[in-house]
């Protein structure tokens, strides 16, 4: 066996030991679907377990040439599979097989009780390509007619079809943290673990998470894959090897547990926490210097001798490459190399470098706390200064304030204000509607009495590209406009981003002077961290603010933190890190 002529291009396009189990997995499943002989079918579901189960990884394996049917249940045709896999990322027997499958009839395998032959079943005999149409035939009791099936089991199936549906999308970092929280507190029941640490996307604070990925140090890993397996709320165990385990909850969220020995600790967290681009970049970096960098450690390469050199910490395993320890966010393969380079990295802004939140309603609009509420809870979070934003009149859903209301409100504020101790300050403000027609929701002279002014978009979100361009350029245009509140309107999973030309607004924004807004609520998280960035570059100011309807809503400023840390802000990029006379003078020069 030839070595391939670049390493790098290998791994890159190629695939590592869950890969290329998934593929086989996925092989079993459409084998049994199209009736295929039962033998045949556990032989790949017997190899993937095999796979899933290896502490070394195929591809360095396929690399040196190693025989891979020495390994159990793997015969010739399955090591020509798995090479082919190893080396191309592709299985010419998987993509026929797939094309035989209309699209969406394997979703039904991801409902709870619902295998491959139940699939076939479901198709073949009622047509079913979809959850969709499952759910219809569920409905019209068609499902109970089939052999085998029943009432009971239809009525388990339509349950399922909503868990089945949530598989397919990637949970929110906020929803995930929780889980990674209850996890970590679940495994300090096993005084077995030296260290545990959740790695991946969720360690980088993207802000949706695909699966968990948690790595323990111990020497007792079935100590550590039992405490794991009673974890509350586990739907099923995927899949339990030498050193890896895979659960999926009942939420639809997938867990990956490796265990990893002590001396690769450092290693495992740098690889599992990603981003694959970022690692792709580090490999070819490690390459360069002679060595050689994965999971289990860094490595000199001299000819066929490799000797391990580093690994037991992340910040060992990165000055190896005379690379600092990028901090997880960091590690998109952005501007983090380049900042390495020039010799320092920026110092991200941290939560404690808030001052003031600048977004959140009262009880006189849709919140649910008096403006006495939110001021104490603020307080109680160490923040010096609020701005209160409730709608305007427009948002008549939430009985938006009129400009009588609006100034009513502020008369209170100025009475409340005269009672606050010197340290703390409270701003009247509003979040005023951008109109569909374009222009402010209330009069400038009422804008004009407002220590901070939010313009916001939530009517004619479906408006043409050019006509919410021009609206939110007309909101800049207003000298009495401060910053722009959620400038993209999308909510996570749920509603795509307004179409809008963000380079329009920005470039506006910088000319009057504007400030624009990262809400940190974790469905929104708008602007995205690419569009923070950008800001950044400009000099645009950013704003980040919490957008709370209630007490406990305040709580949600960690999520914009760590948007802004991907972003790579700083605690001089955002405006309410400033003391409130420092702020004052901005806006005052604005
Ligand atoms: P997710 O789960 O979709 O939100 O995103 P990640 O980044 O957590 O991705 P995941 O769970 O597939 O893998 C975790 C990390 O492991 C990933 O960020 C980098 C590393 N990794 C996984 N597979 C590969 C691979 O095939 N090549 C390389 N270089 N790294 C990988
Ligand atoms: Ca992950
Ligand atoms: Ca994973
Ligand atoms: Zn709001």
């Amino acid at each position: 066996m030839s070595k391939p002529a670049s390493d790098e291009g290998s791994s890159a396009e190629g695939m590592d030991n869950e890969r290329i189990g998934n593929a086989f997995d996925e092989v079993a499943d459409l084998l049994e679907f199209t009736g295929s002989n039962p033998f045949r079918v556990r032989a790949y579901r017997n190899a993937s377990r095999t796979i899933r189960g290896l502490s070394q990884s195929l591809r360095d394996a396929v690399d040196r040439g190693d025989d891979l049917t020495q390994m159990e249940g793997i015969g010739d045709d399955l090591a020509g599979k798995i090479i082919a896999l190893a080396r191309t990322g592709k299985l010419e027997m998987l993509e026929e097989l797939r094309s035989k499958v209309p699209d969406g009839v394997m979703a039904l395998l991801r409902i709870p009780g619902v295998g491959p032959k139940k699939a076939a079943l479901l198709f073949k005999e009622l047509g079913i390509k979809s959850l969709d149409e499952l759910r219809t035939a569920c409905e019209q009791g068609r499902v109970r007619e089939l052999k085998g099936f029943g009432a009971k089991t239809e009525e388990g199936i339509l349950k399922g079809i909503d868990v089945a549906a949530q598989a397919n999308q990637r949970m929110f970092w906020s929803e995930a943290d929780e889980i990674a929280q209850s996890l970590r507190r679940h495994m300090r029941g096993c005084p077995r673990i030296e260290q545990l640490e959740f790695a991946g996307s969720y360690r980088r604070g993207q802000e949706t998470v695909g699966d968990l990925d948690m790595l323990v140090v111990s020497s007792e890993i079935a100590t550590v894959m039992n405490q794991f397996a009673c974890y509350p709320g586990i739907a099923a165990v995927i899949g339990r090897g030498d050193t890896k385990m895979s659960v999926r909850l009942d939420s639809g969220l997938q867990i990956d547990l490796r265990v990893v020995p002590r001396e690769s600790y450092g290693a495992a967290l740098q690889y599992f926490t990603g981003s694959k681009e970022h690692n792709v970049v580090v490999r070819g970096m490690a390459k360069q210097a002679g060595m050689k960098i994965n999971e289990y450690g860094v490595f000199r390469v001299d000819g066929e001798q490799e000797t391990y050199v580093a690994g037991a910490s992340e910040a060992e395993v990165y000055a190896t490459l005379g690379l600092p320890l990028f901090p997880p966010e960091m590690r998109e393969a952005r501007q983090e190399f380049e900042w390495a380079r020039q010799g320092e990295l920026p110092r991200l802004i941290e939560l404690s470098d808030l001052r003031g939140d600048l977004h959140m309603h009262t009880t006189a609009t849709d919140g649910a706390a008096s403006i006495e509420q939110m001021i104490a809870a603020a307080r109680k979070r160490g923040l010096e200064y609020i701005a209160i934003t409730d709608h305007s009149q427009r948002v008549s859903m939430a009985r938006g304030l009129d400009a009588q209301r609006v100034l009513a409100q502020w008369a209170e504020i100025d009475r409340i204000r005269r009672e606050l101790d010197d340290d703390f300050v409270l701003l009247k403000g509003i979040e005023c509607d951008i109109l569909e027609k374009g222009g402010m929701d209330l009069p400038d002279e009422v804008l004009a009495q407002a220590d901070w002014v939010l313009a916001s978009v939530h009517y004619g979100q479906r408006q043409s590209r050019a006509e919410i361009t021009e609206r939110i350029l007309g909101a800049l245009d207003n000298p009495y406009v401060t910053a722009i509140a959620h400038p993209t309107g999308r909510l996570l999973n749920q509603r795509e981003p307004y179409e809008v030309d963000l380079e329009a607004v920005f470039r506006r924004a910088k000319e009057r002077g504007k400030i624009l807004e990262l809400n940190a609520n974790p469905h929104r998280l708008d602007l995205n961290d690419l569009h923070c960035a950008a800001a950044r570059k400009l000099g645009i100011p950013i704003v980040i603010s919490t957008d709370a309807h209630s007490v406990n809503g305040l709580d949600v400023m960690r999520y914009g933190i760590l948007q802004a840390r991907r972003a790579g802000l700083t605690r001089d990029d955002v405006i309410n890190t400033r003391p409130w006379p420092q702020l004052r003078k901005m806006l005052r020069n604005a």
